[in-house]
């Protein structure tokens, strides 16, 4: 159920992180400011699972991957690769390892069998373990053996990030919201540490793996579309993008709806089969470990902090590429030559519940007569992803009131495609901020239609001087504050648009599917 709409009934644990955080002097106004527009996505999005209870007796959950798609170099077995730039000088046994892609991180160039952390973002505590790395499911621990004694020679501490002695163990919950304790609190903390040379014995290897390991959540907030990117998949991606899939993808809060709803994506990431890091009893053993996902803001990728520069764009490849199957790209290939051109298409996003647009049908027929193709896209059906994909990609278009479901822009293509959000009263800033501005980012063009009063079915329940609807921004900020963005602005809202001005909105959709279209 992923396009599920938000469930109310969970919102006040998100609001609950809010209260806290302004609580608390410790907190400084920015940071306020900052936890406001971030906080916000998770009031919106209340998940609908938050954890699924796992059904038992699952260790090791296979996905089917095509063999030797990765492209790779050398014939060397193992990664991580040597960096790129300073391969063959610097040949000794602390060659330089590629685990981490971020640059400026004191981690980037961190030695061979060295643990470093970088726990610099205010969202993400990050750990990587380069060298012997085994898995210890009793203690959730990861353990760096130290190299065979002949080699053993003095590691350096990289720069800033720590580096863990024999004494030391470093903890992380990996999931990206360092600052929401909340969620945090659900999300199991790994233990890593250099273990003792006697030590291998104990730990002798039931499964070795040629590949490193990044340990992620499934955990969370998963449950939604909206998390499941953001603080799901987009992180792991630009944490590990640079393997080329050559990454084993150690999952806390394993369950099988994560598996089954999320199964092309985790594909795309990793080509070996996911360990459930929980369960698996097993000890696993691995090149290497990422432990924890980079984090560059809401459905953000920041090229600037890429070694290899890649963008949103790219990430909505690895859509492309696991979504997308042979027939349906033969299909749209076919459609250039051998049909008449088409209408552009026009998706519109429908909710249930809250947030409905209460004339849809006349909206539809409105895109229709200014010449859309027009498709209603459901989004409480349970519709598989792949499907969603296939509907999103095939429009010019789309269209919807905001909520979790408009992640999906995610599918929408690059550089032709548009989004129109419709953003109900009091939601203005929230809807450019989750999807307005990363919409335009991957390079969809953006347009936001703000629901006037007339529009809102809340001009039927409070008077026209009444501050709720009269000034939102006056009503947050006098009256009950994010409480009623949850209650009243998201939860108790329907628009019904002014077909006269939504026209207007069309009409610009219109003539630029028109003139980015290639046939
Ligand atoms: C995959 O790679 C192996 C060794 O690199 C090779 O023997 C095998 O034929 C390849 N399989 C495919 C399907 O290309
Ligand atoms: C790191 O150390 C291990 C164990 O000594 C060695 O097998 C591996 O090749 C080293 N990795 C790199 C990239 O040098
Ligand atoms: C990334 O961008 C920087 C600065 O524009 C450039 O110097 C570098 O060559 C680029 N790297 C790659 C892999 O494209
Ligand atoms: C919004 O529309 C839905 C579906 O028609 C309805 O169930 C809900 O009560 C409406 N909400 C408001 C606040 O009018
Ligand atoms: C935060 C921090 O400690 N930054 C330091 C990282 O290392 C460079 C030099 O290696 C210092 O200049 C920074 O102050």
């Amino acid at each position: 159920m992923p396009m599920a709409a938000s469930k109310l009934a969970a919102v006040p644990k998100g609001l609950g992180a809010v209260e806290d955080a302004k609580n608390k002097p410790r907190w400084g106004f920015v940071q306020f400011l900052f936890l406001l527009s971030v906080v916000l996505c998770v009031l919106l999005y209340a998940p609908r699972v938050f954890v699924l209870a796992p059904h038992g007796g699952i260790d090791v959950v296979g996905f089917f991957t095509t063999p030797n798609s990765s492209s790779k170099g050398s014939g060397s077995p193992v990664l991580p690769q040597r960096a790129v730039g300073s391969a063959g000088d610097d040949d000794d046994d602390g060659g330089r390892l590629f685990l981490d892609n971020q640059v400026h991180s004191p981690c980037s160039s961190m030695r061979n069998h060295t643990i470093c952390c970088d726990r610099s973002s205010v969202h993400t505590d990050v750990c990587f373990m380069a060298g012997d790395v085994r898995t210890d499911a009793a203690s959730l621990s990861l353990l760096l053996l130290p190299p065979p004694r002949d080699h053993h020679q003095h590691q350096a501490a990289p720069p800033n990030g720590t580096s863990s002695t024999e004494e030391e163990e470093e903890r992380v919950r990996p999931y990206p919201r360092k600052w929401e304790s909340l969620i945090m609190a659900k999300v199991p903390e790994v233990r890593l540490r250099v273990a003792r040379p006697e030590e291998a014995a104990e730990h002798r290897c039931d499964v070795r793996h040629d590949a490193p390991l990044l340990v992620m959540s499934a955990g969370g907030y998963t449950g939604n579309l909206f998390h499941a990117f953001n603080d799901g998949f987009l992180p792991s991606w630009l944490t590990v993008q640079h393997l080329r899939r050559r990454v084993v993808l150690g999952v806390l809060s394993y369950n099988p709806w994560w598996a089954g709803t999320f199964r092309e994506i985790i594909s795309g990431l990793s080509e070996y089969h996911v360990v459930d890091l929980v369960r698996d009893k097993r000890t696993h053993c691995f090149p290497g470990a990422i432990v924890g996902t980079r984090f560059h803001g809401v459905l953000v990728v920041d090229p600037a902090r890429l070694r290899d520069n890649k963008t949103i764009v790219d990430f909505h490849q690895l859509l492309a590429d696991a979504y997308e199957t042979k027939a349906n790209k033969a299909e749209q290939q076919g459609t250039s030559s051998s049909r008449p051109r088409p209408r552009p298409r026009l998706g519109i996003v429908s909710r249930k519940g809250t947030r409905v647009i209460e004339n849809q049908a006349a909206v539809a027929r409105l895109a229709s007569s200014i010449g859309f193709d027009v498709d209603v896209l459901e989004t409480a059906t349970g519709l598989p992803l792949p499907a969603w994909y296939a509907s999103v990609s095939a429009c010019d278009a789309l269209v919807g009131v905001h909520g979790a479901d408009l992640t999906t822009f995610l599918f929408l293509r690059p550089g032709r495609a548009s989004l129109a959000q419709i953003a109900p009263l009091g939601v203005s800033a929230i809807a450019r901020d989750c999807f307005g501005g990363p919409a335009a980012r991957m390079g969809v063009a953006y347009e936001q239609y703000e629901v006037g009063v007339e529009e809102s079915s809340l001009a039927r329940r409070y008077a026209a001087d009444d501050v709720v609807v009269a000034d939102p921004e006056r009503a947050k900020r006098d009256k009950g504050g994010w409480g009623l963005v949850a209650r009243v602005y998201l939860g108790g809202q329907n628009v019904s648009l002014d077909l006269g001005r939504f026209a207007e909105t069309l009409a610009r959709l219109h003539s630029h599917a028109l003139r980015r279209r290639r046939w």
